[in-house]
Parts: C-alpha cells; structure tokens; sequence
C-alpha cells in the first residue's frame, strides 16, 4: 500500500509540492458533506444506467471495469468543474490561472474486476519533426481530478500509482514484467478524497474483490486556452431545466460560505463585522445622506475585502452589511444610536482582531 498524505484543500503549498514530485497529491475536504452525498446519488444512478445497458463483460476498460465516459451535462458531475476548493490546487500548480475546463467523467470497477495494465491516460500529441521533444518532456499538460464516490481499499481494486513516472519517456512495462511491489503501490483513501493527477503518471486498476462497485468521478482540465468561463457554459446545457439552475444556484451560495479552515472563518467573520458595522452607522447617522451612505459603505468594503481575500467574503460582507444597513435605516437616529453603540463596539473588537491577525 501507498504511504499516501491526506493533504488539506487550503494548503496548496504543500499539495503543489507533492502533485510535482510525485505525478498526484491526494487532498481532503474538497467536498462538503451534502455535495459528497449529491455526488454519489449521481454517480450510482449513472452506474446503475450504464451496467443495466452494458453487461460486465462488454465494459470498455475491461471485465467489470467501465469508464463513465461525458457526464458533464449532469449537474452532479458539473459541479465538480470548477470548485473554489481545488482551482486555486490547480492554479498553483500551473502557476497559471489560464487553463480550461476539459469536462467530467471518471471510471468505476465492480465485482470481479481483475488487475489493469499500468499506463498513462495520454500519448504523446506532438510527434516532433524534429525528434527533439515529446509530451514527457514537459510540465503536464493535462490535470485530471477525481473524487473517490466509495472508500479506496486493497479489496475494493482502489487505483495503484507509480510516483514519479510522469515525466519519463520510458513506457511503462507489460503487466507481467511488473515489479511484485508496483501491484501493491495501491493509493487507499476515505470517500470524499481528492486526487488530483497528471494523466501521464503510471498508474492501472487493481482487482475488486469485494461485493461492492469502487468508483470514482472525475474533472479534467488543460493548461491555457481560455478562462475557465467556457466550461461552466457547457455545465449548463440544458436551458429547460429549471431545477438544475436552481441546484446550482444553492451550491454556488453554499461554496461561497464554504471555509475550511477556522482562523480563515474568524478572519472573515471579522471583516463582515466591520463592514456591517459601518453599514450601520451609515444607516443610522447618515440615512437623510445617501452620498455618506455610499461613502460609509465603500470604505467598509474595501477595508472588508482587503482583510479577507478567501472563499466565502462576498457572501459574509453582504450580509452583514444588509444587516447592519437595514437595521439601522429602521431604528432611526435616537434608538439606532443604542444600537449602532453595541454595533460599534463589536467593529472595534473586528478592528482590533483584525489587527492582531493581518
Ligand atoms: O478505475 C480504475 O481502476 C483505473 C482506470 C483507468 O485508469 C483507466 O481505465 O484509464
Ligand atoms: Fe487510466
């Protein structure tokens, strides 16, 4: 078994340390809970599809071993295009944040799936004229992501890697020319996990031999080409579907609360204090002022925003502020000033937390 380091989503650091050295770095808290569970309702029902229209000795990647192939007109899979969670993973990674979307599949193996010769998931597209490069020879070019539906295990067939193959010319070798231990260099991870992976790193299936489907979804992206803009446009393919809209509308709101980390939550808590604070005030003091009023409320933004520059700021400081604005609009000038007091001495406690942590 692969001695394998969960990292966490909000050190990009390290995970782009490991993704480097070694061709994948598994990654944890990618998925909230809810969206892990929407996920694997997806990636079931689309199993379910799939082996009741293709028997297992028809599947594509071998017996009892299928390829999801396109799922990204699936909301459970257009989700996973472009998570708050694992671009900036990616991005740092690249040290780029030009790359494009590619789409969303991932692969699955069911009971009875035996042992899969090692690969990579790309050829070299080049074939120099020149004879003097080839796809090995540089930075990937193509990151695939894939999110474990089903706890990885050795019973289960969970993926074996070779770390550090992504950039040999070398061709990984015939199954039974394999070294004993690159079959047991098995990466075992709880559901949920990330890994995040160049295509080009060795890497195959091992058997399942448990009674359960092992499966994992996936997003794939490539460096350049556009912003990652285009890609959520084809997320959204079909324009009937109301409800997809509106699933993706929650899920964006719920990212954008979304923080992994508690010094990161009580930065921005801090912020949204300070921003509601000052909507208050404006509110209060200011309401036969609309030109203070805005004034008020742009200074609170942009010291709010500069104190916070992660996930869900955009969600915290508007609410906060509406909060703040409104209640002070409401109450008016004798009994806001109560109000505003207490509101104020909760900014100065954000100001000064503020200052102490930035
Ligand atoms: O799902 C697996 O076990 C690996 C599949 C795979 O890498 C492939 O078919 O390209
Ligand atoms: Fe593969």
């Amino acid at each position: 078994m692969l001695d394998i380091e969960l990292v966490p989503c909000a050190n990009v650091e390290r995970a782009t340390e490991i993704f480097l050295r070694g061709g994948f770095v598994a990654v944890e808290g990618v998925l909230a809970p809810e969206q892990l569970v929407y996920a694997q309702e997806g990636a079931r029902r689309v199993v379910e599809e799939q082996t009741s229209a293709t028997s297992f000795d028809k599947a594509n990647r071998g017996y009892a071993r299928y390829s999801f192939g396109q799922q990204v007109h699936h909301p459970e899979w257009a989700m996973l295009v472009d998570l708050p969670t694992i671009l900036p993973i990616i991005g740092s990674i690249w040290d780029n944040d030009d790359f494009t979307a590619t789409g969303a599949g991932g692969d699955y193996s069911l009971p009875g799936a035996d042992v899969q010769h090692l690969h990579s998931d790309m050829r070299d597209p080049f074939n120099d004229p020149l004879q003097q490069v080839n796809i090995f020879d540089m930075p990937t070019p193509f990151i695939v992501v894939n999110y474990l539906m089903t706890e990885f295990a050795e019973v289960n067939g969970a993926i074996r890697f070779v770390p550090g193959t992504q950039r040999t010319r070398l061709r990984p070798p015939a199954l039974e020319d394999e070294p004993e231990h690159w079959k047991r260099s098995i990466a075992c991870a709880p559901a949920g996990t990330a890994i995040v992976r160049d295509v080009r790193c060795w890497h195959g299936g091992t058997p399942n031999r448990s009674d359960a489907a092992r499966i994992m979804t996936s997003a794939g992206c490539c460096v350049g080409g556009s912003s990652i803009g285009r890609a959520r446009s084809t997320s959204m393919r079909d324009p009937v579907d109301v409800f997809f809209y509106l699933r993706r509308l929650i899920g964006r709101l719920r990212e954008m609360l979304a923080v992994s980390d508690s010094r990161l939550l009580l930065r921005q808590l801090l912020a949204a204090l300070l921003m509601g604070n000052t909507a208050f005030w404006g509110g209060t003091w200011f309401i036969g002022s609309l030109m203070a009023l805005l004034a008020i409320l742009a200074l609170g933004l942009v010291v709010g925003v500069r104190a916070v520059d992660y996930g869900g700021r955009v969600a915290w400081l508007s609410i906060f502020s509406i909060l703040g604005g409104m209640i002070g609009a409401l109450l008016g000038y004798l009994e806001g000033a109560f109000y505003a007091l207490i509101w104020g001495i909760l900014g100065l406690v954000a100001n000064a937390g503020l200052g102490a942590i930035i």
